[in-house]
């Protein structure tokens, strides 16, 4: 939709968070009659915001009022079949995602992360880089969406030069349609969300795969094709021939310059990008692994399809070089919290699928004392088993997957249950030793014990620094 259009427009946007109230306060600036509902109660500072700027509101319910609109702007956490949208899409109201609306407004380059895992490091490296570089150049980079900071707060700040790089959840995609990435990023698919998807892995990624369906042949798609799923959507001859953007693959196992034009690799120690067949080397894979804060294989995964990213708006490698080498981590991502008595304590508050548990507990030295658990997505939590066995010497399981957790891994480790982070932290102190590790990495969502991942870390951290 064209910006002029949204003037006199009647919008109903759906929840009363972070993004809801953005939203609503982009739309009602530009001339909207804007209507919020929110399910439950709403925190009093966005009831502050939305009365300050006269927005219209009900909280605690949805009335009939919500279907008086001409269109819709949901949340991420508001899913396609809640009942209220279904009610939406059935009399025929078009229902648009809080990132599709913000595109509307942007002038920007974008540039899109998605992927189960890995997209907030990418997303904050690929910002890092297009930073300094806009520093050099005249132009600005933002980060945004999923990161925690909506699209909508910054979209009006962004000029035709600058640089929006937005970590892109599928629930920000559901709902998406004009969306149009000029460089759009996928760093891996695995099963996650599934209670979103009606337990079906197909329809989650057909979800991802939204974040390139408007793009066109100026546009650019990096996707990692170790990943078995992304291996398989990129050599489908279908999906090839309707394919638009120009896609780049990487991959750190296998050296793709043999075969294409444009890809990414690792040229024995070198990650090397290749574009219209010149080849250029970055840096070597040990300089990102070996930096303290910066360890594991995954973050090899997230710095080359930074650099892609980069590369394909013309930063030059230099710049990516030293970004990627100052590059501190991002808070909640295997967080180094503090050393107390020679035991290391670990922040992965942002762990909320098993994977980013696996890479976890794969870049963590043993024995590691795990604190896990929370809200269950439908995990399958087979994967890491046998690094579980392999690492770790007890897991204080919390919240409400206590009990699965507890039946998962007891064949294989220690198992106790904590109900309360002050417990697990308390007994995670009394369990490690010198030299052993504590790692709070839930592999599961926060919400049955806080209100985010933030919140959990932040409680996990100030414990630890109670010791
Ligand atoms: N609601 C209704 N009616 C319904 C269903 C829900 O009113 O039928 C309400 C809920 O009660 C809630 C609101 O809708 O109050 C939805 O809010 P939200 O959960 O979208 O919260 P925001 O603060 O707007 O946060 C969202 C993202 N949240 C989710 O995707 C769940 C944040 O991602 C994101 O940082 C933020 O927008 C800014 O863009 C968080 C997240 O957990 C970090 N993301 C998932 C992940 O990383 O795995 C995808």
């Amino acid at each position: 939709m064209k910006v002029q259009e949204i003037h006199q427009k009647r919008v109903t946007v759906i929840g009363g968070k972070r993004s809801g109230i953005s939203a609503a306060m982009l739309l009602k600036k530009h001339g909207a009659k804007v209507f919020l509902t929110e399910r439950d109660a709403i925190d009093k500072r966005f009831i502050e915001k939305l009365e300050r700027n006269k927005i219209d509101f009900e909280a605690s319910g949805h009335t009939e009022r919500v279907f008086e609109c001409d269109f819709a702007v949901i949340s991420p956490g508001v899913p396609s079949n809640a009942p209220i949208v279904k009610r939406l899409e059935a009399a025929n109201v078009p229902v648009y995602s809080e990132i599709e609306m913000s595109s509307w407004f942007c002038k920007a380059r974008i540039v899109a992360i998605t992927g189960t895992d890995g997209k907030t490091t990418t997303t904050a490296l690929t910002h890092k880089i297009f930073e300094r570089d806009g520093k050099e150049n005249g132009y600005r980079a933002f980060a945004v969406g999923n990161i925690g900071v909506p699209f909508a707060d910054y979209v009006e700040e962004m000029s035709e030069r600058d640089v929006a790089v937005v970590e892109t959840s599928s629930f920000q995609l559901d709902h998406c349609f004009t969306y149009k990435p000029k460089v759009a990023v996928i760093t891996n698919i695995t099963p996650d969300h599934l209670d979103r998807y009606d337990n079906d892995f197909r329809k989650y990624a057909r979800a991802k795969y939204r974040i390139y369906q408007a793009q066109d042949e100026n546009d650019v798609l990096i996707v990692n094709i170790d990943n078995a799923e992304l291996q398989r959507q990129f050599s489908d001859k279908d999906v090839l021939k309707s394919l638009k953007p120009k896609l780049v693959r990487m991959s750190l196992e296998k050296n793709l310059s043999k075969k294409y034009e444009a890809c990414a690799y690792l040229d024995g120690e070198w990650l090397t990008i290749k574009f219209n067949g010149e080849k250029e080397r970055i840096m070597k894979k040990e300089e990102v692994i070996g930096r303290v804060h910066f360890r594991g294989t995954h973050n090899v995964y997230n710095s080359l399809a930074a650099a892609v990213a980069a590369r394909a708006l013309e930063v030059k490698k230099e710049r990516i070089r030293e970004s990627i080498m100052t590059f501190e981590g991002v808070e909640h991502r295997i967080e180094f919290v503090r050393e107390l008595g020679g035991v290391q304590f670990i922040n992965d508050s942002k762990a909320t699928t098993v994977n980013a548990l696996w890479y976890a507990l794969d870049t963590i030295n043993a024995p590691i004392v795990l604190i896990a658990g929370g809200r269950d997505k439908g995990n399958d939590y087979s994967k890491v088993k046998p690094l579980v066995k392999e690492k770790v010497k007890m897991i204080i399981a919390i919240g409400e997957s206590k009990e699965k957790i507890a039946e998962t891994f007891s064949d294989v480790t220690k198992v106790v249950k904590a109900e309360t982070m002050e417990d697990a932290v308390r007994l995670a102190r009394r369990e490690a030793k010198q030299g052993e590790t504590v790692l709070l990495s839930p592999a599961c969502a926060s919400f049955d014990m806080f209100a985010n991942f933030e919140e959990r870390g932040e409680t996990f951290k100030r414990l630890v620094g109670n010791l």
